[in-house]
């Protein structure tokens, strides 16, 4: 007992409360505390048995992860956990484990060790360890699988996905799903329990009897591919095929010992990193997290394109209904035929029922006019990258809408300024800056224009999360954060195939490295044609004399726009498969003998490096200039925007690692073979690393001065 866990007696059976919000998480003082509290439950005679819940919104959501970083070995983290489990597992009276919110990690193999478990209907259990790159590591790799059998298990800690309570009873993880009042109901069963003999989880082996080999090696392959180049992932399957071949004692010691090598890998250190980065970007200096957020209650798009249809499809996904407009019939048909087509491959996949899809559909209203969007709580405009357009259609909607109602522009690249200056009312314009495909990726990128108001931001958050996204905020610069940082990345791709590199190296390098693909293919996904319009927009600010791409414009011009064209970069069999095109390799070629490059083979570090430290050195400028709060946000974005590797923490983080002493001596390098304008160190990285320090420093610092 102490402040952290309580006990106390309702109806002959002893209530064990823990209370450490936000989540019930298993900070120091909490292991004590549940021991103390069983202890004094077990000797006390008018209690015949031992409920365990939490306070407030969750269970126990596993072990304290701010703690890790603190941590010099794993034998502290696990000293604390393991044996009081042992010693729950071993009460003399019957321990129910009454779950509500999540049991997760920690809270899970806390769950297992009771002899019972009850779980409210809305709940999930699940052991995500592998999401920071850790495994579960107080034995819930030796008695997950003892509870709901060795694929399950194998399939819980290799992947971190949870399961729902209808799920869980079936399986056998949990003992009953309890409706209406939980603690009611544990203290109800716990009763109950009391007079039956009890069972230890540790001493249940009929389920991992006969367990079939091929579930771990199908495991693997599965690893191999949706969690490339992660570790931890393999490391829980070892971990549970050992509950299969050891005893539970021997298993808990190679658990131990995979564990271990997890934590302190360099992995968890980035997986960890991207965990608290994703909550901290909602933290934003001068609005509080209680500002006046507005309610939206009602959405209107302007645009029924590919990310027109995608924004009104996550309105709908988010229960709020949506008009949809477009300025022809013909396009309003295609936009909504293709949301109905992503609705219908949902179902497919089984990811939603035919009921929730009509549901969804509802919502929608496709039309040409701009009838209702006076009654819009929001006006997301999704038209072509263009100015003059964009401030057509912002002086439009300034006429329709209603005071109070939200403007946001989802341009990628052009001034959130200018485009407000076409309405009265700059303080309701921002950017909200969606991905492609809108309906999936879960990068929101706001901008803030320079009269945004706190209100309309912080609402903009709030809205973020509830339309399932990760916004970020971003300051109004070309590109923003995400896109202004690729545009070097992309840059340094292309002069690379012109210096000598194939646009099969190029990829394959960066693929390599992590990345959800390679630079060259993603811009083929994208689409050519979408640079190509943004070039010709902001042509004017080029430089002369410094060195430009000279392929992408002629891919173009040839109507070479990349995957929908079945020819770009790469060319495209009819199930967009890609193959290497000897059109491109000789159109590079002939542009860099035009340009007098010469050309030389290339190495893969060369590649990864140049194109990775480009984005890490405009990152710098970015953070300096503010357009980024902090490090961390950038990492977010990468990681949920542009397919940066989660478990290299994102490039700003993936610098750190490489120590920002290294990054700049190869900075340097680059300016010395290619030119100042390009390669010239952002002052920023240029004094943390003089200073020793990093960028996650500079975040601290930042934040403290800032006070969030
Ligand atoms: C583990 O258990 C290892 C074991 O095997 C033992 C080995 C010996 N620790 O996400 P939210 C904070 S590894 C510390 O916004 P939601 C979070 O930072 C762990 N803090 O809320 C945030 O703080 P702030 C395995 C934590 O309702 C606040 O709580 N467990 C932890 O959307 C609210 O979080 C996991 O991996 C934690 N464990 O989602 C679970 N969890 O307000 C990780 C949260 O200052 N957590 N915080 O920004 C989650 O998945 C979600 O947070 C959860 C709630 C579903 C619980």
């Amino acid at each position: 007992m102490n402040e952290l866990v309580s006990v106390r007696l309702e109806d002959r059976v002893a209530v064990v409360t823990i209370t450490n919000p936000p989540v019930n998480a298993l900070s120091p003082g909490v292991p004590e505390g549940l021991r103390s509290s069983i202890a004094a439950a077990a000797a006390n005679p008018a209690a015949l048995a031992i409920v365990v819940i939490g306070a407030g919104r969750t269970f126990i959501a596993g072990a304290d992860i701010r703690e890790f970083g603190k941590v010099v070995s794993g034998e502290k983290l696990r000293g604390s956990l393991h044996p009081l489990l042992l010693e729950i597992e071993d009460c003399a009276k019957p321990v129910i484990m009454a779950i509500h919110g999540t049991a997760f990690g920690g809270g899970l193999e806390v769950a297992m060790a009771g002899h019972y478990r009850v779980m409210a209907p809305n709940a999930l259990v699940g052991q995500p360890e592998v999401k920071l790159g850790i495994i579960p590591g107080a034995a819930g790799t030796q008695r997950l699988p003892r509870l709901a059998g060795v694929a399950k298990a194998v399939e819980m800690c290799a992947f971190g996905e949870p399961v729902g309570a209808r799920e869980a009873h079936a399986l056998g993880i949990v003992d009953a799903v309890i409706e209406g009042d939980l603690l009611a109901g544990a203290v109800a069963f716990a009763r109950e329990a009391a007079g039956r003999p009890h069972p230890k989880t540790r001493e249940r082996i009929e389920k991992l009897r006969d367990a079939d080999p091929a579930i771990f090696a199908r495991a693997r392959q599965q690893a191999a591919k949706i969690r490339r180049g992660q570790t931890a992932p393999l490391a829980a399957i070892d971990a549970v095929e050992s509950a299969t071949r050891l005893s539970f004692d021997e298993g808990c010691a190679r658990e131990a010992e995979l564990f271990d090598q997890c934590l302190y890998s360099a992995q968890s250190k980035a997986l960890i990193h991207a965990f608290f980065a994703e909550r901290g970007v909602s933290k934003i200096p001068g609005v509080p997290r209680d500002a006046a957020v507005y309610e939206i209650r009602r959405a209107a798009v302007v645009g029924a394109g590919t990310m027109g249809g995608g924004i009104t499809m996550n309105y709908a996904n988010a229960g709020i209904p949506v008009i949809v407009k477009e300025t022809s019939q013909e396009a309003l048909d295609r936009g909504m035929a293709t949301i109905h087509k992503n609705y219908a491959n949902s179902v497919k996949k089984g990811k939603l029922s035919h009921a929730a899809v009509h549901q969804r559909l509802s919502l929608i209203t496709p039309q040409l006019t701009y009838d209702g969007f006076d009654q819009a709580d929001i006006i997301a405009e999704a038209v072509f990258e263009g100015m003059a357009l964009k401030k057509q259609v912002f002086a439009e909607i300034d006429a329709v809408a209603r005071p109070g109602c939200i403007l946001a522009s989802n341009t990628s690249y052009l001034d959130i300024d200018e485009i407000a200056s076409a309405t009265k009312r700059p303080e309701v314009v921002l950017g909200h800056h969606y991905f492609s495909p809108a309906n999936v990726m879960r990068l929101l990128e706001i901008v803030r224009g320079k009269a945004t108001s706190k209100d309309v931001l912080a609402t903009s958050m709030a809205l973020a999360k509830k339309l399932n996204k990760i916004g970020v905020l971003a300051g109004n610069a070309r590109g923003f954060i995400g896109n202004r940082m690729l545009t070097p990345y992309l840059r340094e791709a292309q002069f690379l195939v012109e210096e000598g590199a194939s646009v099969e190296d190029v990829n394959q390098a960066l693929y390599d490295f992590g990345m959800a693909m390679g630079p060259l293919a993603m811009s083929d996904l994208a689409g050519l044609d979408v640079g190509w319009r943004i070039r010709k927009e902001f042509r004017h600010l080029e430089k002369p004399g410094v060195r430009v791409p000279l392929v992408a414009d002629r891919l173009c011009e040839m109507g070479r726009f990349g995957q929908k064209t079945g020819r770009g970069w790469s060319q495209y069999d009819e199930n967009r498969q890609p193959s290497p095109d000897p059109e491109t390799a000789a159109l590079i070629e002939q542009a860099a003998r035009e340009a007098g490059i010469e050309r030389r083979s290339i190495t893969r570090e060369e590649i990864v490096d140049r194109c990775v430290l480009a984005l890490v050195n405009e990152g710098a400028r970015v953070l300096d200039e503010g357009i980024a709060l902090r490090a961390a946000d950038i990492d977010v974005v990468y990681l949920n925007g542009y397919g940066f590797p989660a478990w290299r923490g994102g490039p700003m983080f993936y610098a750190d690692t490489v120590g920002l002493k290294t990054v700049l001596a190869r900075i340097e390098e680059f300016r010395q073979h290619h030119s100042d304008d390009l390669w010239s160190p952002a002052p920023l990285l240029r004094r943390l690393a003089e200073s020793g320090a990093r960028f996650t420093d500079f975040d601290r610092q930042r934040e403290v001065a800032a006070g969030v």
